[in-house]
């Protein structure tokens, strides 16, 4: 029986189905009314975290967290580890006396390094603008740094993708900054290659593909406002960075979100996803879309979407997939909605919506899973006002996470302290049953933790958005 992909790891998609909806209809009841209890919440040190992973270690699982520290008036970029009941392990400056230091995006956990030990990566970016930022390898056991790469570029949200690009049974590093991509060899932090042609990456991530079986994948990769002419890009290249082709000429920045590879109309073959941003409404547009392209680059569909993180599944058991996600009211449009929304992303059919009472930017990573165990796929989507970079004027931050059935009812909504910027389920603890995490945003933020019912099998759970394919997390 094809099997229900059910978890993801930080981060969203979930590419299930509802096969077995109809076999658990008679056990509901109140035993399933308690949605999302909170197991803990740890406040962190640190402003403006964004992302966290979970790895493991002999100790058991660790949560890093990467965010800004503050100490006699100098900023310096950071992460910090926890165990599951918030005890601090370890944190990791990049700092000096004579600047300030802010941390990229993202954080990576890398297992299989060659080295001793797993190693946790974050960027940092300095402030004087004409200083490259870099990227700071740590050892994941006690924090301690082991190396360090410098940028090609000022800025650099550290937006990898762990592969083994040799096959050498090791894990190596494709490093992007603003301007480029590197592919490094972790054993010895050598770079292999650089690329460098319409890279311009904020928050995206690319993917990797086996187009064929047998050939080597191919890196998928979006750009923001890249080109001189302010359009943006989206381009493939292969194992060595050669380019193997470009898209160029797409009026939305298509460089804040990740890249999704999924059969999205259910007829065998994969497609390449993109969420496209009208940015701060760049363009004054009704709508942000969802890109849709074939694996030979041509832009096969566009739909309107008003969101900007997606949760992907087949929500409704007929082989094509929905995109789920909440208003943002920034970047997804002037449409002036503000919603949970359920699109048919092969079709670009709204399958239901329902209205909630604010949202502005949205979470990057929702997730869907069945959350409650009745068989049916529930997506968890987050809004809110950030303490610091995209704060609304005069205003203080919040946030809110709704869950929200197949149909479109909120089943839950839960007020945080901030803006839950990602999301992650994964089994931390290897009960089979899924844990739930988000990253509040906050000066300082928060790691919120919450128990799920939905059955899990924890695979490549470390890398955020799920593995090289970004296809989440499988679970048999
Ligand atoms: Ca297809
Ligand atoms: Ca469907
Ligand atoms: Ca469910
Ligand atoms: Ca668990």
């Amino acid at each position: 029986m094809k099997h229900l992909l059910i978890s993801l790891y930080l981060g969203f998609v979930l590419f299930a189905s509802c096969q077995n909806r109809n076999s658990k209809d008679s056990s509901q009841g109140g035993k399933f009314n308690e949605i999302l209890p909170q197991i803990n919440m740890i406040q962190t040190r640190l402003h403006t975290s964004s992302n966290f992973v979970i790895g493991q270690t002999s100790h058991g699982p660790v949560f890093v967290v990467q965010g800004d520290y503050f100490e006699n008036q100098k900023k310096s970029a950071s992460i910090e580890a926890y165990n599951p009941q918030g005890k601090p392990l370890w944190n990791n400056q990049k700092q000096s006396d004579q600047h300030d230091f802010g941390a990229g995006a993202y954080v990576h956990w890398v297992d299989k390094s060659g080295l001793n030990h797993p190693v946790v990566t974050y960027s940092y970016v300095p402030k004087p603008k004409e200083m490259k930022g870099g990227v700071v390898f740590v050892n994941a056991n006690d924090g301690s740094t082991i190396h360090e790469l410098s940028n090609n570029a000022h800025f650099g949200n550290n937006n990898s993708l762990l592969f083994d690009f040799n096959k050498d049974g090791l894990t190596d590093y494709l490093y992007a900054d603003l301007a480029t991509i590197s592919a490094i060899q972790l054993s010895n932090f050598q770079k292999e290659w650089t690329f460098q042609d319409g890279v311009r990456f904020c928050w995206s991530l690319p993917a990797l593909f086996e187009l064929k079986h047998d050939q080597n994948p191919i890196i998928y990769f979006g750009s923001e406002y890249d080109s001189n002419d302010g359009l943006s890009s989206f381009l493939a290249i292969d194992l060595k960075g050669n380019r193997i082709w470009k898209s160029s000429g797409h009026v939305e920045d298509l460089g804040s979100t990740p890249v999704f590879i999924a059969d999205i109309d259910g007829d065998g073959t994969k497609e390449i996803l993109k969420v496209g941003l009208d940015l701060e409404h760049h363009n004054k547009q009704k709508w942000n879309h969802m890109y849709v392209f074939n694996t030979d680059g041509e832009l096969i569909s566009k739909c309107e979407l008003g969101f900007t993180g997606i949760a992907i599944g087949d929500v409704d058991g007929d082989g094509r997939l929905e995109g789920v996600g909440i208003s943002n009211t920034r970047d997804g449009g002037l449409n002036g909605l503000k919603e949970i929304r359920c699109i048919e992303l092969s079709t670009g059919k709204l399958e239901w919506s329902v209205p909630v009472e604010r949202a502005y930017l949205d979470c990057n990573s929702p997730v869907m899973a069945d959350i409650n165990d009745d068989g049916y796929l529930e997506a968890i989507v987050g809004t809110g006002n950030p303490a610091g970079y995209g704060r609304l004027p005069n205003s203080e931050p919040w946030g809110d996470i709704y869950v929200v059935s197949h149909q479109g009812e909120i089943l839950k909504r839960q007020e945080l302290m901030g803006r839950p910027v990602n999301m992650g389920i994964c089994d931390y603890n290897q009960d089979g049953i899924s844990e739930f995490i988000v990253v509040v945003d906050g000066k300082p933020g928060w790691i919120n933790i919450y128990s799920t019912k939905a059955k899990a099998k924890q695979i490549d759970w470390p890398v955020p958005f799920g593995n090289a394919e970004r296809s989440g997390t499988h679970s048999y």
